[in-house]
Parts: structure tokens; sequence; C-alpha cells
């Protein structure tokens, strides 16, 4: 008989375990443990589950690198003791903390499923049971006694995404997350389905990367950006790199001023990276007029990845000091699925 899955629940915040402030009308973080009273129905799962809850819950507009590194440390250090992990988290950030973690999580052999809730778990309406519940069922599951899913992603309103791959797309809706230029892992109706995406392997051990570099900026570009606008940005003190939320695939405006700026700030060592603004398509530099001349500067194209998994790879490589001469070549490789 199959021993039945370890899981690790990770309590990082979120509109899941919060509840109303009476005196404010605000939503506030409350007591973790509160969260599992309010779900009898996880006893019934197939698994056994241990919890473990920041000491300070969060809401995910206060998540930073910082946390990124603890939630990073938590799965390193319980590793070998469980099959799975579960994080939950509020859904704001969520795929920015999910693209990060898949970067700084190397050779990930067992899932870490992010998820969270639109409504609190105690409102009669709630999404976060059906969240947590399948998100904790895909982390539990296996086949030829190797779990079926073996890197980070996020499950939410039915579906599972590669962590990534996601964007917030709603506010309103139950259905917040998209994945717009990869097919869901998996979805949940009657039955829990798989798709058979193929993931990549590893016999390798696990490596956890914990330096992460902050000097980064995100410009999404807009008809009247100015010159003393972009130029203050390129003079940032210590700035390493910038991603500039472009036009459709990959288009910028050709004034000079603004060609004049990214080569003042190539010049200075700064990484530019070309993200289209659009939610789903690539960069297709050249394609265009309007992106030849980011081309022959040599931009670095981010092709379909999201903003969020864009930042966060760059975090990510800037604190690994990969060397100039090929940085470009290592950004535009798809290191953990992100990209094509
Ligand atoms: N503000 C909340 C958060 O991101 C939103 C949510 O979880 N639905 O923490």
């Amino acid at each position: 008989m199959l021993s039945k899955s370890n899981i690790l629940l990770i309590y990082t915040g979120g509109t899941i375990g919060m509840m109303k402030d009476f005196e404010t009308g605000a939503l506030k973080a409350f007591n973790f443990k509160k969260l599992l009273q309010k779900i009898p129905e996880l006893k019934q799962l197939e698994c056994s589950i241990e919890t473990l809850s920041f000491k300070k819950p969060i809401d995910s507009s206060n998540m930073n690198p910082n946390e990124w590194i603890k939630l990073a440390t938590i799965i390193e250090e319980n590793y070998t003791n469980f099959d799975g992990f579960v994080i939950l988290h509020g859904s704001d950030t969520m795929s920015y903390s999910a693209a990060a973690l898949s970067f700084m999580l190397e050779n990930l052999t067992k899932p870490v499923v992010f998820t969270g809730s639109q409504l609190p778990i105690g409102d009669l309406r709630t999404d976060a049971k059906e969240n947590l519940i399948t998100a904790i069922q895909i982390a539990s599951s296996r086949e030829k006694n190797k779990p079926v899913i073996q890197e980070v992603c996020l499950y939410f309103e039915y579906k599972l995404y590669r962590g990534n791959r996601t964007t917030k797309i709603s506010a309103e809706h139950f259905n917040a997350f998209a994945s717009p230029n990869f097919p869901s892992l998996a979805e949940s109706g009657v039955h829990l389905n798989f798709n058979r995406i193929e993931q990549k392997k590893t016999t390798k051990k696990l490596l956890v990367h914990k330096k992460l570099d902050d000097n980064v900026v995100i410009i999404k570009l807009f008809p009247g950006i100015n010159e003393a606008v972009l130029s203050s940005i390129i003079d940032i003190p210590n700035l390493k790199a910038i991603i500039l939320e472009t036009y459709g695939s990959g288009n910028a405006p050709t004034e000079k001023w603004f060609i004049n700026l990214l080569k003042k700030g190539i010049k200075k060592g700064l990484y530019f990276v070309n993200v289209t603004q659009c939610s789903g398509g690539s960069v297709n530099m050249g394609k265009y007029e309007t992106s030849t001349e980011l081309k022959k500067l040599g931009i670095i194209s981010g092709k379909d990845i999201t903003t969020e998994a864009a930042i966060t790879k760059l975090m990510y490589l800037l604190g690994q000091n990969v060397s100039p001469a090929v940085f470009k070549t290592i950004f535009e490789t798809s290191l953990r699925g992100e990209m094509q």
C-alpha cells in the first residue's frame, strides 16, 4: 500500500485568512489556527497535513524579496520531510511570488502550489475552501509513486497554472488569474484532470538561491512619456536593469531623445528587457520599424514572458552575478518554463 502524502501548508497571509475589523471595516489577517477550524473537510483528504504560519501574516501587497527568501528557506528546511507544499498567499502579488520561487528553487522535484482566495474563508460565498482543498489534492497527487506536479504552480478557481506564467486579471471575479501564453497544467471539475504537459524532470539535488537584487525597475511606456522622466530613471544610482513594457510585439517610440537615452543607459551598463504590455503574445523585435533600433542596440527580448516573471528573473539573475557577456543569452533562455 502506498503511504499517505505528507503536505506542508504554509500560511503567509492574504484574504483567505482575513477577518473584518468591525471598528474600521477593513480586512485584517487573523490567527492561522482559526483558519483550519473553518475547514473541517480537510480531515477527509487522503494525506497528512502539517501547518506552518508566518509569525506575522501579511497582506500580499507587503510581499518583498526578503519574504520570498523566508518562504524558500521554509521549503528548503522541510524539503525531505514533505511530499508537497501548499502556500496560502494573498492574490494581489501571488503571480510575482510564484515566479520568484520558481527561479529560487532550482531542480525542484516536488509540487509547490500557491493558492488564496477572493473572499475570506469565513464568508458565506467564499471561494477559499475549493481553492485550498483542491490545491492540497494536487500537491498530494502521485503517479508511479512520484508527484504528478514537480514545479511551482498556482491554483485558482478550478485551474492549475505554471506559476511563472500567471498574472492577476480581476479584483472582482473568482476567476482572478490567467496564463495567457501557456496552457493550464490541470483542470478541476467532476474529476481532477491533469493535462499532459512536459515538465523538466531532473535527478539533481534541490538548489535554493537566496540572493536577489532589487536594483530594478519597470517602465510602462505610454504615448506622452517624456525625456525628463525617462532620463531621471536612467540616472538612478546603482540601478542595474530596466524592464521596458512596450507596445504590441515590442514596439517603442523612434524619437531621437528616446533612443539616445537607451544608448546612454546601455553605456552605463544597464540591462534593458523588452516585455510587451499586451497580456498575450510575444515580443518580436525587428518585425516593425518601431522595434528595429531596439534590436540593433542589443536590447534583451522578453519574448512571451509576463512582467511578473521578467522582474523576478532579473532579480534572480542579478543576484547570481551573471556576467555581462552572457546576461542577454541567459535571460533569453527559458530556465523554468517561463518563456517559449
Ligand atoms: N489584498 C489581498 C492580498 O493580496 C487580496 C486577496 O488575497 N484576495 O493579500
